[in-house]
């Protein structure tokens, strides 16, 4: 089997590259071909593990140049599309690249696929697609009202994507996954900034009250749950892929200073996110029941192991500087 997987060196894109390429792969692969631009959040070094396979290419390219992609699609029988602008502060703050490569990057993706016959489309996305939710969870075909440009723009994708399935018949897979946690994550979103700043003694930026419940789930729980939807997935289907593991900011905070030796004067109370979700959580039955999923790990270990992957490895997240070479622990960009 041979994958091209967009967005390899990001957190999720580059664990499943190296679950692909590792000891326990799930799938026959290859060959494994990533491209990926190496925006702010991308880094090779997420690769190091399985740099020296023969089976993987590294392509530094971006999903937006048609010509490039056409070259790269060709001859794959699946390409996982995870390239993406993946945070909600940045997209508030200009929603340009958003739209560019989260919408635009995906449509050029799906021509190439239709004009090479691509075996499988995986389009990889998320649960703020529903936006907030109140009570219950989102099943798959519950309307999607995304709050934020990102998950609007992540939405597009989504319909984009299943579009190409009803019209032309691709085989297009859509996953909608919650919050991931684990290592190789940059320290922008809540879990890493929150301890790369703890673990240098200093404060950390909790927004509002700190009410805001998110599902969260392992990362390499969720690369597991994309190689099911490839191998025994149904092609034009959606499947949520959850952890039950709802927390509030402030539940998961007062883990993380557990976790890291700090006491709550560690936090400081910041400005609320614009249109901040309150709540985010989807309904797994689907592929639990469907393709006989489950999460491995339980935030118990897997933050505490989180943390102490962030505490061995400064060199890799001490020298990740944000757009525009700005450290991108030292401000939460929109709050400040
Ligand atoms: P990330 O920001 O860590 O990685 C994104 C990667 O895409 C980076 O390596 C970046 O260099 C690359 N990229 C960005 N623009 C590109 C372009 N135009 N062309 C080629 N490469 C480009 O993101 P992540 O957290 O790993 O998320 C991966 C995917 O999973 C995204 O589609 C995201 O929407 C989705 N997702 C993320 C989460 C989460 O909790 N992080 C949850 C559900 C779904
Ligand atoms: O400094 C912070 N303080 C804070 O209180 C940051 C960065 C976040 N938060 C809050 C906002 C959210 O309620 O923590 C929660 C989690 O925030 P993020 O880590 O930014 O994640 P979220 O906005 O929930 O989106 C994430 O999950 C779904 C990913 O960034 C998306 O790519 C994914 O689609």
């Amino acid at each position: 089997m041979r994958v091209l997987v967009t967005g390899g060196a990001g957190f999720i894109g580059s664990c499943f590259a190296r679950l692909l390429l590792g000891p326990d792969s799930p799938l026959p692969v290859t060959a494994v071909t990533v491209l990926d631009a190496l925006t702010y959040a991308g880094n090779r070094e997420n690769l190091a593990p399985v740099a020296a396979d023969a089976r993987l290419t590294f392509v530094h390219g971006d999903i937006r140049d048609a010509a490039l992609v056409d070259t790269l699609v060709a001859g794959q029988d699946a390409v996982v599309h995870f390239a993406a602008e993946s945070h909600v502060d940045r997209s508030i703050l200009d929603a340009s690249a958003f739209v560019g490569t989260n919408v635009v990057g995906t449509q050029i993706l799906l021509d190439a696929a239709l004009r090479h016959g691509l075996g499988t489309f995986l389009h990889v996305s998320t649960d703020e697609v529903y936006g907030s939710v109140e009570k219950g969870s989102s099943r798959e075909d519950h309307p999607l009202l995304p709050t934020s440009p990102y998950a609007a723009s992540k939405a597009s994708s989504d319909l984009i994507a299943l579009a190409y399935h009803r019209t032309h018949g691709l085989d297009v897979r859509v996953t909608r996954c919650s919050n991931n946690y684990g290592p190789h994550q940059f320290p922008e979103k809540l879990i890493p900034l929150f301890a790369t700043r703890l673990l240098d003694g200093r404060t950390v930026p909790l927004y509002g009250d700190g009410g805001n419940v998110r599902d969260w789930l392992h990362v390499e729980d969720h690369c597991r749950a994309l190689c099911a939807v490839l191998t025994d997935g149904r092609p034009g289907e959606i499947y949520n892929i959850g952890g039950g593991t709802e927390l509030s900011n402030r539940d998961l905070t007062r883990l993380l200073l557990d976790i890291c030796g700090a006491g709550w004067e560690s936090v400081e109370l910041v400005t609320d996110r614009k249109g901040h979700d309150l709540r985010y959580s989807v309904d797994s039955g689907k592929i639990r029941d469907e393709l006989g999923w489950t999460p491995r790990n339980t935030m118990d270990t897997g933050l505490a192991a989180t943390v102490a992957w962030y505490r061995r490895n400064r060199d890799h997240w001490q020298r990740s500087p944000g757009p525009d070479g700005a450290d991108p622990t030292a401000d939460a960009p929109g709050t400040r």
